[in-house]
């Protein structure tokens, strides 16, 4: 007999990151994943949630003057948020702040230990702060992290370790008899080459901060970020006491980022533990924009809300999954999001389902009539629930889709060739009653086959149709007869390509905050002067025609903010790499500048996603930016840095240039 219950998770997301398309791609995925299972007529747990404690928080905390649960209270409610704004349907939404998460870990620990699994030794390595993790040596690329690229710190402490290498033939064994444990199947020679390579015991605690949780054989220690998190997915059972239900987890979602951490440690733990093994671990691919990794600290975000919107959340739910192979990397692109949009959500289904309601209301009063179904529809629609199943099966979101399309499709083409108008006119009533019953039924099983993708649009298509969606078993061909069709509304109205020139304006700035460190004469000019600044990561050299305004003193030291993708060029004999920015009118100038920021923050508006692609003088000047209220706009948005607003103290409209 078939379990018929089904349990998903999502990575527990670092609070202090936004919530970007990213965490979106994965969490739309499982609730995709928890739409379609509840269709089936299954009993789904849906779980979500924040990843809380670690040495990063307790830093950032402390920079912002609060106790560390003060900031993540503050935070994990931009994941609520933007998850509601998403349509995503959790069951559960766990933070590892949470005191019964707290005190499962610790049981999980003691657990552990009363297996011989836990020793005491000492750990050195190469810690990377932000990625909470230790390297080794030879990990570390030019001598920084492998996965961000920062500076790494060489660390020595006492630490408690578990036995990972113990469980390392175990994990093997595991891997064998279960192929779908490692997901999808083009990550597991890379998994199991390196566990076959041999395991190390893990570090599972640390001294060299306070914010986790006791460790519970030693409160000097507290447990290693890792091992605390990974067990969110029990703890929240346990604490829903719905374990025996729902364990094992049939899908735990996660980035490939993260694969290790669950298909090598998290299966070693339970083991230790005497815990039932999950079924799936699938890590997903990776989400980039112009190449580059999404991350807060570098700035380069394609802020959600943007999407969300522009286009609305099923249209970025459907591209997401549409546009790319679920274990794929890809390229975010608006343009990409607006084809789909217009093409596969506005012409082929939005279209169809106006025509089919405009059959029904010109030519049978608003009702669906009785009547012969077309065979070839109808079987279709009812062998596409299999069709579909084998593919969320295997996580082919985007086949999924695709042989969804290629039935929406079949539908339109079969309006097209029944010519329902033609019937209407040659009296053809039968014939007629079967066109506009059939693409009416068809629609309906279209509407449930996508609510897990676009739920708010399959809402939408039952309104206006005059049915509750429902489980598959209770989904019958027939049951439209007689319904009323209520009023057409569009779908999915057109948005040109233009809408997205909005933004790339000022994406074409790429904006920073850059500290003046010295200050020369220009040789050659005497309005001139040339100044070195700090980027942060790079140093350069500006010329900027600045000594009838201010002493090269007053000049030196400021944090300005520069161009820094210009063309370089060089006036009068001298190099310029980059340009300041400033406000001048009537014979007065004030600087564009960001004091509390620091050298090499980036200078956005909300939601835009500055370009790295070098631009000329003349596509700077096409861009407006103005002063009002001492701030500088572009439009009716602000540029910040991700601490302040931009100053110039300039009169309102001054042009920035
Ligand atoms: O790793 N493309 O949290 P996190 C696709 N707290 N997916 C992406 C992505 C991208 N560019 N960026 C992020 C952590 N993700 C830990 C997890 S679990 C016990 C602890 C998604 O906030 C993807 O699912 O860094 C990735 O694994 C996850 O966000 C990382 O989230």
């Amino acid at each position: 007999m078939t379990k018929n219950t089904f349990y998903v998770t999502t990575p527990i997301y670092y609070p202090n990151d936004i919530p970007h398309i990213g965490h979106a791609y994965t969490t739309i995925a499982a609730d995709v994943l928890s739409r379609w299972h509840k269709l089936l007529g299954k009993k789904v747990f849906f779980l979500t949630g924040t990843d809380e404690h670690g040495e990063k928080i307790e830093l950032a905390a402390k920079e912002k003057k609060m106790t560390p649960l003060e900031f993540t209270n503050q935070l994990e409610k931009r994941f609520r948020e933007a998850w509601k704004k998403l349509e995503i349907e959790f069951d559960d939404f766990i933070r590892t702040t949470d005191e019964h998460h707290k005190k499962y870990v610790q049981e999980l620990i003691t657990k552990v230990n009363d297996k011989g699994d836990i020793y005491l030794g000492e750990y050195e390595g190469y810690y990377c702060v932000p990625c909470e993790t230790y390297w080794t040596e030879l990990q570390l690329i030019d001598g920084n992290c492998p996965e961000c690229k920062r500076v790494v710190q060489l660390l020595k402490e006492e630490s408690y370790f578990f036995r990972l290498s113990k469980y390392q033939d175990k994990l093997l064994d595991y891997y064998k008899k279960n192929p779908e444990f490692i997901s999808p199947k083009s990550r597991q020679s890379e998994i199991i080459n390196r566990v076959k390579e041999g395991l190390k015991d893990l570090s599972i605690s640390r001294t060299s901060f306070k914010w986790g949780i006791p460790f519970p054989l030693d409160t000097k220690h507290i447990v290693y970020v890792w091992f605390d998190a990974l067990t969110n997915y029990i703890s929240a059972l346990d604490k829903n006491k719905n374990f025996d239900e729902f364990w094992p987890c049939d899908v735990h979602l996660v980035g490939k980022d993260i694969s290790w951490f669950h298909k090598v440690i998290w299966p070693a733990m339970l083991l230790s533990a005497g815990i039932e093994l999950p079924k799936m671990v699938y890590s997903h691919g990776w989400w980039t924009v112009e190449g580059e990794k999404m991350s807060k600290s570098k700035g380069n975000f394609v802020i959600l809300d943007q999407a969300i919107e522009e286009y609305g959340a099923d249209a970025l739910r459907y591209f997401l999954l549409r546009e790319l192979p679920f274990g794929l990397d890809g390229n975010f692109s608006f343009k990409a999001l607006n084809d789909r949009y217009n093409n596969e959500l506005g012409n082929d289904l939005g279209n169809l389902v106006m025509r089919v309601n405009a059959l029904a209301t010109k030519y049978c009063d608003g009702i669906i009539p009785q009547a012969s179904a077309n065979k070839k529809l109808e079987s279709d629609a009812l062998k596409l629930q299999n069709e579909l199943n084998k593919y969320y099966n295997t996580l082919e979101f985007n086949k999924a889709l695709d042989i969804l399309w290629g039935y929406i499709r079949s539908v339109n083409k079969y309006i097209n060739d029944e010519k329902p108008w033609e019937l209407a006119k040659n009296n053809k009533t039968a014939e007629l009653a079967t066109v506009v019953n059939s693409t009416a039924h068809a629609l309906a099983y279209i509407a449930h086959y996508i609510e897990p993708f676009t739920p708010l649009t399959a809402r939408k298509i039952a309104e206006q149709f005059s049915f509750k969606l429902t489980t598959f078993k209770d989904l019958k061909w027939g049951f439209l007869e007689n319904k009323k069709v209520n009023k057409a509304t569009a779908l999915f109205a057109r948005i040109e390509a233009k809408k997205q020139e909005k933004i790339e304006g000022i994406e074409l700035l790429n904006l920073k905050v850059a500290k003046v460190i010295d200050v020369k004469p220009h040789p050659n000019a005497e309005k001139l002067y040339t100044a070195q600044i700090d980027l942060g990561t790079e140093k350069r050299q500006i010329v900027s025609g600045l000594v009838d305004y201010m002493s090269a003193d007053e000049f030196k030291g400021q944090n300005i903010v520069v161009l820094t993708n210009l063309k370089p060029a060089k006036l009068r004999g001298v190099e310029s790499n980059g340009m300041l920015l400033a406000g001048e009118t009537s014979g007065k100038l004030s600087l564009v500048l960001a004091p509390k920021s620091k050298p090499g923050d980036q200078v956005t508006i909300e939601g835009s996603n500055p370009s790295t692609a070098q631009i000329d003088f003349k596509t700077f000047q096409k861009i407006k930016l103005t002063v009002k209220n001492n701030k500088v706009y572009y439009k009716d948005k602000e540029l910040k840095t991700k601490t302040e607003s931009v100053q110039c103290n300039m009169p309102d409209n001054t042009k920035i240039s």
